[in-house]
């Protein structure tokens, strides 16, 4: 089926990821998200091919398991594999220094945990993700426990660092945002619960937002990826793709 807009180039920038930055042998990051889908797809490809031989992946989620397992792509756990040679994923919005806000599909956890080991992590993203300034174009999602989790909602969103940001308990299906659940709030695969952080204006210094969540007892983890990106590849609806960092 021939692709065209958001999809093409969510196709060109997953495609282009794989063939830029994947060899035979390596170990490999798979990323979660309608992007990251490409990516995983092109790997599957090339493995069938023979054009790929002998890498193991490490999915970022549940869905992006599955989706691999039925590619027949060979995977395994950062228990097996601690250091990456790739890891590649998408983004929900990415600022003019590389810094992303990433976890829009509730993912953020097992994501970070995979990038951080890369020795390279390349973003993929259509040129909708791009903006000036985070917070304002996505939502930031933060991992925290379940356990008193509108204490540590109502302690985050005090935080000087992200002030002025309106904290909202996801609820519903934690990667789509649909309330076929009703009420109950969003679990992600690890059984916590995600923490929207909706901004009007740039978080003015992402690195101490970045440190002040971390630093929250409550909170896991959050998605703010900074000073981690290798390379982001932007593809756009006319089918230009062009590469930043
Ligand atoms: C994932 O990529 C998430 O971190 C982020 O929410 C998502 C972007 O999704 P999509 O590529 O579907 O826009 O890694």
């Amino acid at each position: 089926m021939a692709l065209s807009g958001t999809d093409l180039a969510k196709q060109l920038a997953g495609y282009k990821s794989v063939d830029d930055h994947v060899t035979s042998g390596m170990v490999v990051g798979l990323g979660t998200g309608s992007t990251a889908y490409f990516a995983v797809e092109r790997v599957g490809q090339k493995l069938a091919s023979g054009e790929l031989k002998d890498i193991i992946c490490i999915p970022t989620s549940e869905r992006t398991r599955e989706q691999a397992e039925s590619l027949k792509i060979p995977l395994c756990t950062l228990n097996e594999k601690s250091v990456l040679d790739v890891a590649i994923d998408g983004a929900d919005a990415v600022d003019p220094n590389l810094a992303l806000v990433k976890g829009g599909g509730g993912a953020l956890l097992r994501e970070k945990m995979v990038e951080v080991m890369a020795k390279k992590f390349v973003c993929i993203v259509d040129d909708s993700k791009l903006c000036k300034g985070l917070g304002p174009s996505f939502a930031l999602p933060v991992e925290i426990t379940p356990f008193c989790h509108m204490h540590t909602l109502r302690t985050i969103a005090a935080l000087p660092e992200v002030a002025g940001c309106k904290a909202e308990l996801r609820l519903g299906n934690v990667a789509t945002g649909a309330k076929k659940d009703g009420d109950k709030p969003a679990v992600t695969d690890n059984g916590n619960y995600i923490v929207d952080l909706f901004f009007e204006t740039p978080i003015k210094d992402v690195r101490a937002a970045a440190k002040a969540l971390k630093n929250t007892v409550g909170v896991v983890d959050h998605g703010l990826f900074v000073d981690m990106t290798y390379q982001v590849i932007v593809a756009g609806k006319d089918g230009s793709c062009r590469v930043a960092g």
